[in-house]
C-alpha cells in the first residue's frame, strides 16, 4: 500500500484503517444511496442483468461546505487514512466550487468483487466556497454548521445516511436554491453519496462503449441529463461521461412542510487508452494505461444532473 506518494512530502505512513473495515463502510454508504435513488438501483441492476457480470466504480463523490471544518477536508480524511493520495484541484468559478480528487492505494485484493467489492474508485470531492455567498446564505449555513463539530462524522454520517445538522426549514432552503442549488442540496443531503461512476469500458458488453451505454439507459426510460449535450467529452477526447437525472425525495422540513428535494443520480464514464499505449493489445490493456483523472469542462455540466432545469426536462419527459 505504500509508495504512492504523500501530499506533504513526508514518509507516508501506514494505513489507519483496514481494507475490510474500509470496504464495509463504503457498502453502507452505497447502501443508503440505493435506498433513496430508485433510478440508480435499477440502473445497476440492468446493467449487472445485461452483463451477467462485475460492475466497477470510476468514482465516487461527495459534496460539502467549506466552513467551520465541513470542507473537502472532513471527507477526504477516512480516504487518506486508509492510503488514498491527494490528486489534482479543479476549480469552479461560477459555482463558487473547488474540488480535488483522490486515488486509490495498490490493494492486494482488490479486483475480484464487484461494485465497493471491486477495484477501488478514484474519489471526487467538491466543497462551496461559503465566504463568497451572500451575507443570508452564509448565516444559513453558518447555522447548520456551527458549534456541531460535525465535520469530523462525515463518513460516518454518511454510511448511517444521516445529517450531523438539524433539520432545516422550507424557507432556508428556498433562500439557499435561489442563489446556489449545489448549497441547498448539501444543507438536504449532508454527506450522501452524491453519485456512483460505472466505469463503462470494464463492462464486457458492448455496453463498454458509453453511447451504446447511453442510448440502453434512455431505451428502458431512464432520463440523462442534457446540459451540454449527454455526451460530456474533455478536450482530449479521451474522457467521456454521461449521468442520469437525479432522483427527488419528499423531505419534511423543520417547519412543517413536506417537499421534494433532489437526491442522487448516477454516472458513467470511459476512460479511452492514452496515445502511448494504443498500440497495446486489448488483453493487455490496464486501467492506468488509460485517461486518468477529471475534466473542469465535463464535471461543469455533471453537477447540474441535480439542477431544478434537468429535474423539470426530466417530468416533462415521462
Ligand atoms: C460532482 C460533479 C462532477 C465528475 O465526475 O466530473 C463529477 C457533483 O455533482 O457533485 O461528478
Ligand atoms: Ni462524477
Amino acid at each position: 500500500v505504500a509508495g504512492s506518494g504523500s501530499d506533504n512530502g513526508s514518509t507516508k505512513s501506514a494505513p489507519q484503517i483496514g481494507e475490510s473495515f474500509f470496504r464495509s463502510v463504503l457498502a453502507s454508504m452505497e447502501h443508503v444511496y440505493l435506498n433513496r435513488n430508485p433510478t440508480a438501483k435499477a440502473i445497476l441492476e440492468l446493467v449487472q442483468s445485461n452483463c451477467e457480470e462485475r460492475i466497477c466504480y470510476d468514482h465516487l463523490a461527495f459534496r460539502t461546505f467549506a466552513v467551520n471544518g465541513y470542507g473537502i477536508d472532513s471527507m477526504a480524511k477516512f480516504f487518506l487514512d486508509f492510503g488514498y493520495t491527494q490528486r489534482e484541484e479543479l476549480r469552479f468559478p461560477a459555482k463558487k466550487l473547488k474540488a480535488l480528487w483522490f486515488s486509490p492505494p495498490g490493494t492486494e485484493k482488490s479486483s475480484s468483487g464487484s461494485g465497493m467489492y471491486g477495484p477501488l474508485p478514484r474519489i471526487f470531492i467538491s466543497e462551496l466556497l461559503v465566504d463568497q455567498m451572500s451575507p443570508q446564505a452564509q448565516e444559513i449555513i453558518k447555522r447548520y454548521t456551527h458549534g456541531f463539530g460535525g465535520g469530523e462524522y462525515a463518513a460516518l454520517a454518511s454510511s448511517v445516511g444521516s445529517l450531523t445538522w438539524g433539520t432545516p426549514s422550507s424557507s432556508e432552503f428556498q433562500q439557499l436554491a435561489g442563489e446556489s442549488e449545489y448549497a441547498a442540496w448539501t444543507l438536504v443531503n449532508g454527506y450522501a453519496l452524491n453519485h456512483v461512476t460505472i466505469s463503462a469500458h470494464r463492462l464486457k458488453s458492448h455496453l463498454r462503449e458509453i453511447n451504446n451505454l447511453n442510448q440502453f439507459i434512455a431505451e428502458n426510460g431512464f432520463s440523462l441529463n442534457s446540459e451540454g449535450g449527454v455526451l460530456k467529452v474533455s478536450p482530449d477526447g479521451l474522457l467521456l461521461q454521461s449521468s442520469t437525472v437525479a432522483d427527488s425525495r419528499s423531505f419534511h422540513f423543520s417547519d412543517g412542510a413536506t417537499a421534494p428535494v433532489p437526491c442522487s443520480y448516477i454516472e458513467f464514464a470511459e476512460r479511452l487508452v492514452l496515445p502511448q499505449h494504443t498500440n497495446l493489445p486489448v488483453s493487455e490493456v490496464k486501467e492506468h494505461h488509460r485517461r486518468d483523472g477529471f475534466e473542469v469542462g465535463n464535471a461543469d455540466k455533471i453537477f447540474e444532473s441535480t439542477s431544478k432545469e434537468q429535474l423539470t426536462k426530466k417530468t416533462v419527459a415521462h
